[in-house]
């Protein structure tokens, strides 16, 4: 397969002005009629019209109304050219698709029988032939005609200018989008769908209709999509003074669909599992998702839409960005600091589980990548979450004052252009008059840089001495890497575990400062010390690097009680956990007795028991690191190791914590009426952690109290935990509980995957096993959500049976990925990436892991998306 390059890029040789398609709907057979008008671009050399398209019929082509002969054009499999054009063209392209037999979710579909479009990145070029690149913006009228009782819902973006009756019992629609957009945010939906709709006034008095459309019988699981896209207006509003530029704004939810969302231009499609709730069927978590993914996309309507990506290597200029937005947006709504700093933890920790393992495999890629040869595989942790870190790392040097005006001067300078993520970090550094240029390394260098303190304190001088130094290791094509400029937000704390007042160079900095390391060394000195403190050092996560530094478990304890940051307090807890989780992996696999010191857990009775801390923080702090990423901190991995290592701990806690943790589960019910706030998400957070370490324990209260729960509870979040705890506890109970769910929500498609999902990730589930639940009626591996809930969380959540000795969770990897890319290469490529770290297993189980990814490379048939995550896994 062919490899893109970023250096590459040339200026398109046509712009278009404007798009006028015309669709007449039929699954088996749609007609799309394509009317472009088209200008050579001064700014190309080039002077051949250059259309993609992909799995579409040329019925017609015509330019300045003359039909073009076989010899006036190529086509040369996706690319049609079309030499020797004059300066202004009128093209007219008729062509013919069949939305039915497309199984790869991506262009024109058939979702439960209703018509549903998916363009980014792509995808346009499966519906009409199109310049189809970001780069080219133009204004779209869309045509959609079909039949009126199958398809009562026409939409496509931007506002409906008219509609009305066809003979034969069709039906019309016409919409207008009056903003340049690129083809990816082209969108349309032709369905048989109701909605929840409201008008909303906007704050330049306007009013919006908002619509949230969804299929008959899913009315009652829109309210709080609706909720969340109000806030979202208006938290854009008052955060950046970014308004809605329609008149109208829809999301339509789809059961089939290879993502999260998507961000078409006042045409949002989502995946049902981002919009339909209520407590009956979903749990705290999807009430998070939603808010969080509907804020998402509609900040995408600026970030992204407004302005766009020049090529699909600055992917991260919108997804980087946007993800911070709505990270800052669930932030704002929760309002309260360990609100907040919760959130931030539940960054930090998607980002170890996720991110740094990328940046250390075979698939390491900068934030703007090099290189690609399938861009949908760079729809990465590494673009979004990374991406994300990295634009919050201005707001950490500027302010959130200069990030703002940075963010102005972005908007002012290219409103309506598509462009890189170097105009970004220009306008940020323009705007607050600052030199940004070795930030820039932030986007080029892949990897996860590493920073080393240590501390010297002068007893004399009451001066303490912090020295930072940074490197950075090796990625694929990058031997070397040039030292980052690292945001380091550091505090000290006292003996009396009060924050002491720092001050360097005479200036006093508060009791947080910024540090800026540049360097590949920096010593900072701080004044007026006036005892040994602890460092507390990466507050709020400053940076998205890894922090070495010698703490002593007293240091640690002493951060773990009293940091005034509560990111490092959390982090402390961590640090003692993933000490002990290590020690005690080494000890399973050396044969030794297994063994808690009572430190660790008079720390963890101290966090559960602390009144002060809010229940969600203490949630946080319990909770242990997760095998994976105790997986990244072990050269040689062994899996079961690692997963007994952590079970021990998990029923050390349970038995040792008994009396405290009963207590948390009573303490923390919240009685009344259900309600996703996040004082009482953070209540059901607590209370079922504690469920599941009593659950682990030796004896059966805990499996008691968790039948008790299941046969009780009033919200799905209740009662899934306790399912889960049953499940993963291997209680008896499991097998009646586990029938009761599916006959209960059997017509609940959501609750369905979570039923599928909680048996997959079981430790109890073998091969065998899964396979057996691939013949559950229910299950399907065209739908991308079921088939994620069973493959691949058996293949990426239960590593203790997708790991065993004999190899045969490879096998059946191979199996899925070969199967999936015949429907849906977009999809087998995400699971393809379960092999990602293979070199870092113990060698019997590399041997397997290699032959199976020989396996999967060794077929002749594979998408280039497969081939692309397989090659570079043996490269
Ligand atoms: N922009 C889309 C992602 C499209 C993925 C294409 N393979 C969703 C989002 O990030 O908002
Ligand atoms: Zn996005």
């Amino acid at each position: 397969p062919l490899t893109i390059y970023r250096k590459d890029y040339t200026a398109p040789s046509y712009l278009v002005d404007t798009v006028e398609l015309g669709f007449d709907l039929d699954p088996a057979r749609t007609i799309v009629a394509n009317r472009l008008t088209m200008r050579r671009n001064p700014a190309s050399a080039q002077r051949e019209i250059e259309l993609y398209g992909e799995d579409i019929e040329l019925v017609a082509l015509r330019l300045n109304g003359k039909a073009l002969g076989k010899r006036e054009y190529r086509l040369d499999g996706n690319l049609l050219r079309i030499p020797n054009a004059p300066e202004e063209v009128t093209l007219e392209i008729e062509t013919l698709c069949a939305p039915e037999k497309n199984t790869a979710l991506s262009g024109l579909y058939v979702s439960n029988g209703n018509f549903i479009t998916q363009c980014e990145a792509e995808g346009f070029r499966r519906i009409t032939f199109f310049p189809d690149r970001p780069d080219v913006m133009a204004k779209y009228t869309v045509m959609l005609r079909a039949d009126k009782e199958r398809y009562p819902v026409l939409l496509s973006n931007g506002n409906l200018v008219d509609e009305g009756m066809l003979p034969d019992g069709r039906h019309y629609a016409k919409w207008e989008d009056p903003f340049l957009k690129p083809s990816y945010l082209f969108a349309l939906v032709a369905a048989k769908l109701v909605c929840q709709e409201e008008k909303f006034k906007l704050a330049d008095g306007r009013e919006a209709l908002l619509q949230v459309w969804v299929e008959e019988g899913n009315l009652d699981k829109t309210d709080y999509a609706m909720q969340s896209l109000k806030k979202s207006i208006r938290w854009d509003e008052e955060r950046f003074g970014l308004e809605l530029d329609l008149d109208r704004f829809m999301i339509v939810a789809t059961g089939d669909f290879n993502m999260g969302a998507m961000e078409n231009k006042g045409l949002n499609i989502f995946n049902t599992k981002y919009v339909l709730a209520n407590p009956r069927v979903a749990t705290d978590i999807d009430f998070q998702g939603i808010e969080a993914v509907v804020g998402h996309e509609y900040f995408h309507n600026w970030t992204g839409n407004r302005v766009t990506c020049r090529d699909w290597f600055q992917l991260s200029l919108k997804e980087g960005l946007t993800v911070f937005r709505d990270q800052e947006f669930s932030g704002d709504m929760i309002g309260t600091s360990t609100g907040r700093a919760v959130n931030r933890i539940d960054q930090v920790r998607t980002l170890r589980a996720a991110q740094f393992p990328e940046d250390a495999g075979p698939m390491a890629h900068p934030v703007r990548p090099d290189s690609f040869v399938e861009i949908n595989n760079f729809y990465t942790v590494t673009v979004y979450e990374k991406g994300a870190e990295v634009v919050r790392m201005y707001q950490t040097l500027l302010g959130r004052e200069g990030f703002r005006k940075g963010m102005d001067l972005y908007f002012e300078r290219h409103d309506g252009q598509a462009v890189e993520c170097d105009d970004f970090r220009r306008a940020m550094a323009d705007a607050n008059d600052r030199n940004l240029d070795q930030f820039e390394r932030w986007y080029s260098q892949a990897g996860t840089p590493v920073v080393r303190a240590q501390m010297r304190y002068d007893e004399q001088q009451h001066a303490v001495e912090l020295t930072l130094s940074q490197s950075c290791p090796a990625t694929p094509g990058q031997p070397e890497k040039l030292p980052f400029h690292i945001p380091v937000a550091v505090g000290l704390v006292g003996r009396d575990g009060r924050d002491i007042p720092l001050v360097i160079d005479d200036q006093e900095r508060g009791t947080t400062t910024v540090l800026e390391l540049t360097g590949a060394e920096q010593t900072f000195r701080f004044t007026s010390v006036p005892q040994q403190p602890v460092p507390s050092i990466l507050r709020d996560f400053s940076a998205p690097v890894v922090l070495e530094y010698d703490y002593s478990d007293e240091d640690l304890l002493h951060l773990f009680s009293h940091d005034s940051d509560p990111v490092n307090r959390w982090e402390a807890g961590q640090r003692l956990a993933m000490e002990r989780l290590l020690r005690l992996t080494e000890d399973v696999t050396a044969g030794s007795r297994l063994q808690l010191d009572d430190t660790f857990i008079e720390a963890m009775r101290k966090v559960l028991t602390d009144e002060s801390l809010g229940p969600a923080f203490r949630e946080q702090a319990l909770l242990l690191p997760t095998e994976s990423m105790i997986a990244e901190q072990t050269d040689v991995v062994h899996p079961l190791s690692i997963h007994m290592a952590r079970q021990f701990v998990r029923s050390s806690i349970g038995n040792r914590l008994r009396a405290e943790l009963l207590a948390a589960y009573d303490a923390n019910q919240t009685p009344g009426q259900y309600s996703p706030d996040a004082e009482s998400i953070g209540k059901r957070a607590l209370k079922n952690l504690a469920l599941g370490y009593l659950a682990a324990a030796s004896d059966d209260e805990g499996i008691a109290l968790a039948e008790r729960q299941f046969d009780e509870a009033d919200n799905m979040t209740d009662r899934a935990a306790a399912l889960g705890a049953l499940v993963h506890a291997r209680a008896p109970a499991a097998q009646r509980a586990l029938q009761g769910f599916y006959d209960e929500f059997e017509k609940e498609a959501l609750v369905v995957d979570k039923w599928f999902a909680m048996q997959a990730s079981s430790p109890s589930t073998d091969v065998a096993a899964v396979r057996e639940l691939m013949k559950h009626p229910a299950f399907t591996m065209k739908n991308p959500n079921r088939a994620r809930s069973l493959v691949f969380n058996f293949c990426m959540a239960n590593p203790v049976q997708f790991h065993v000795p004999d190899g045969s969770g490879y096998a059946f990897w191979a199996e899925q990925v070969m199967a999936l890319d015949a429907l849906n290469p977009q999809v087998a490529a995400r699971l393809a990436r379960a092999m990602d770290r293979w070199r870092r297993y113990a060698p019997a189980l590399q041997a397997h892991m290699k032959q199976a990814l020989k396996q999967v490379n060794g077929l002749k048939k594979l998408s280039n998306d497969v081939r692309e995550v397989v090659s570079k896994a043996l490269a």
